[in-house]
């Protein structure tokens, strides 16, 4: 039985979705999170994942660890893309298994959908079709977390839930131009054609393809809502039901950060998917819906933004 003060371990606690994750735990009353560092704790080592499991022993794992990025940096270093998350789950999954723990949280994300999905993605179209080839190595490991978790539920029936978010952005996400996802790139860009008064700011590709963004205080809602709740399938996809262009967000984000100048497009940079709306009717039955309206998490995030952009890790901006 789970309860306010159940162990549960935050693999990943200082990424954009382990911070928002034990924001909302503890504003919730979870008196009793863990989570270690990646300096004492080498997720891609398997055998101190497996003894930090069994010492801990806690209640729920959340796999909020990963090696993320946007289009490019996924299209450049596909070889760490494919390892180093596929490590970081299988450790964490096995040790779960191996040490009995009654919870696993497995998080990932919509490209792991086939490129052409019809839309509303649903879970059930999952290995239906070829993927997205931008981010193909980040999608398998992804898959295969996802599958991992579903083989333990299907065998042994543990309670072992994948959640696949839409694309999320907000506090502490990455605002470096070259490794980070595309609305946090254009806050950053605006941001800084503003400041610097420059006339023209340079967005990839075409500016066509559409995108759907989960604020991320929302995905750790959905979350607490699968630790509070017993979910009955291994996969939900969670997302907030509409998608914008991304000449569309552009817009918004540039009246957002009040930047008067003009937009172009490099060509020479990939779209990636044309679209990737996810159906969460399933969540949604179960009684979770999103909450932080896009335009309003967009400024949110851009306050934030504002607030750390000097004490923000170097490598990070
Ligand atoms: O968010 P993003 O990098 O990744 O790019 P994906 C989304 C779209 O924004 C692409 C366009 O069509 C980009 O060409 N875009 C325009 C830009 N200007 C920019 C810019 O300055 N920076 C960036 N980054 N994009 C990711 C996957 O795909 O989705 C990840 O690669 C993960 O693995 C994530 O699944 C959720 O949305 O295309």
């Amino acid at each position: 039985m789970i309860h306010k003060k159940s162990k549960i371990y935050v693999a990943g606690h200082k990424g954009m979705v382990g911070t928002a994750i034990c924001k909302k735990l503890s504003f919730e009353g979870y008196s009793n999170l863990i989570y270690k560092s990646s300096s004492s704790l080498d997720l891609t080592n398997q055998t101190a994942v497996y003894q930090f499991i069994k010492k801990e022993k806690p209640q729920i794992i959340i796999n909020a660890a990963a090696k993320v990025g946007g289009i490019l940096a996924n299209m450049n270093f596909p070889y760490e893309f494919l390892m180093k998350n596929m490590q970081i789950q299988n450790n964490l999954i096995n040790a779960a298994f191996l040490n009995g723990i009654d919870k696993f949280i497995f998080l990932g994300s919509s490209c792991i959908y086939p490129k052409f999905a019809s839309q509303p993605i649903k879970e059930e179209y999952l290995l239906t079709d070829s993927l997205e080839s931008t981010n193909q190595w980040y999608a398998i490991a992804k898959i295969s977390g996802v599958k991992l978790c579903e083989s333990l539920r299907k065998q042994y029936k543990k309670d072992y839930i994948s959640l696949m978010p839409t694309n999320l952005y907000g506090y502490n996400d990455n605002f470096d131009l070259e490794s980070s996802h595309v609305l946090p790139a254009l806050i950053r860009k605006f941001h800084d054609a503003k400041l610097n008064e420059r006339e023209n700011v340079e967005l990839w590709g075409s500016g066509k393809p559409k995108r759907e963004f989960l604020f991320v205080d929302d995905l750790a809602d959905a979350i607490l809502f699968c630790i509070e709740n017993k979910l009955d399938e291994s996969l939900y996809n969670v997302g907030v039901g509409k998608d914008i262009s991304i000449i569309e967000l552009a817009k918004l984000i540039q009246k957002i950060v009040g930047y008067k100048g003009t937009i172009s497009w490099d060509l020479s940079k990939p779209d990636g998917t044309p679209k990737k709306l996810l159906d969460t009717s399933k969540m949604n039955k179960l009684g979770w819906s999103h909450s932080t309206k896009l335009e309003n998490g967009i400024k949110l995030t851009y306050d934030w933004f504002l607030n750390n952009i000097n004490n923000y890790k170097k490598n990070k901006l």
